[in-house]
């Protein structure tokens, strides 16, 4: 469990409650997904928000992930914030009713459960970032989810040591979480088309807001022309004026090969982005700030995800481009 100064956290049995609680009190709008099971045997949950929840009419689709690197508690605590906004707001909020109206928003609030609760099974942090998964041959556990994905799996920025933090895995997706992800975001192709065209995996820290290719730093490379890096650009740098954190290419802050994003945008065509969350440097606490920043930290973003949702019927338009 949590340490002092930190109670207000969720643990995975807590936010277990808050997602049943939050469907319960609104199952017009409010659905609980299950899109898979963790290594440990946790349930990946996934919410469904739009109205009304229960038919496929067809609607721009958005998802919101976290919980990606078990270490990086705040952004459970960012997705359970816009759960409630998008659920507690309806009828409330004209720009959230308008939204639940008319586009389905997935939130998955904790990719990587075991990893969570393995950083704080003891009462102190472990400082954690894997999964929880064993490695044949080896006494080192887990794989980075976040070096897992399949678009240039195993180049720069990606270890091959199963003891590294950033251990990519045997293969791309061998990660159950990892895969449990794509095979969701594969699923919503519909008649030949990804209904999902924006993303935002939360992560922390240092108050960043990232777009693809985290692999290479060339601004322009296969799948990615100068309409989308500008598009990019254009929807990160407008999020980022509305929450004061600093926009760039993924790669301009180091290469990272297997992210979730590179392949998200190349395989998929899905705006996706990382954000790196508070604080902005480890004088804030690094990944272990107190809870009390959560209700300033995670209404920090709130304006950047409704931005991200209104653009998900057509990115293109950040550009003056439609389609
Ligand atoms: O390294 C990561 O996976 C992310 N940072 S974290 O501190 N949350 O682990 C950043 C991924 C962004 N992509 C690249 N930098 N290429
Ligand atoms: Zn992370």
């Amino acid at each position: 469990n949590y340490p002092p100064g930190y109670g207000n956290y969720h643990t995975y049995a807590e936010l277990n409650s808050v997602v049943d609680d939050l469907v319960a009190a609104h199952p017009t709008i409010a659905q609980r997904h299950s899109y898979g099971t963790s290594h440990e045997g946790r349930d990946l949950i996934a919410m469904k928000i739009s109205s009304p929840v229960g038919q496929d009419l067809g609607k721009p689709e958005v998802l919101l992930s976290a919980g990606m690197h078990a270490r990086e508690h705040l952004t459970v605590e960012m997705a359970i914030y816009l759960m409630r906004m998008f659920t507690e707001e309806y009828g409330v909020d004209p720009q959230i009713t308008d939204l639940v109206d008319n586009r389905v928003i997935w939130i998955m609030p904790q990719v990587n459960p075991d990893g969570g609760e393995w950083d704080i099974a003891t009462g102190s942090f472990r400082s954690w970032r894997k999964n929880r998964q064993p490695n044949p041959g080896t006494s080192a556990v887990g794989t980075d989810l976040n070096r897992n994905f399949g678009h240039q799996w195993g180049g720069s920025g990606s270890s091959g040591s199963p003891s590294s933090a950033t251990y990519r895995g045997s293969a791309p997706f061998s990660a159950p979480e990892a895969e449990a992800y794509r095979q969701f975001v594969l699923s919503r192709i519909v008649d030949g088309e990804q209904r999902i065209t924006m993303n935002i995996d939360f992560h922390t820290y240092s108050e960043l807001v990232l777009w693809p290719y985290g692999y290479t730093s060339a601004s322009l490379a296969p799948g990615l022309n100068a309409d989308a890096r500008d598009t990019f650009q254009a929807i990160g740098a407008e999020m980022a004026g509305s929450n004061g954190y600093q926009p760039m290419q993924a790669s301009q802050l180091y290469v990272a090969s297997g992210v979730s994003i590179d392949w998200m945008w190349a395989n998929q065509g899905i705006f996706a982005y990382t954000f790196e969350m508070f604080p902005a440097s480890a004088s804030g606490g690094g990944f272990y700030p107190p809870d009390s920043v959560i209700p300033a930290e995670t209404a920090r973003n709130r304006d950047a995800v409704l931005l991200l949702t209104e653009y998900a019927d057509c990115p293109w338009r950040a550009i003056n481009k439609e389609d």
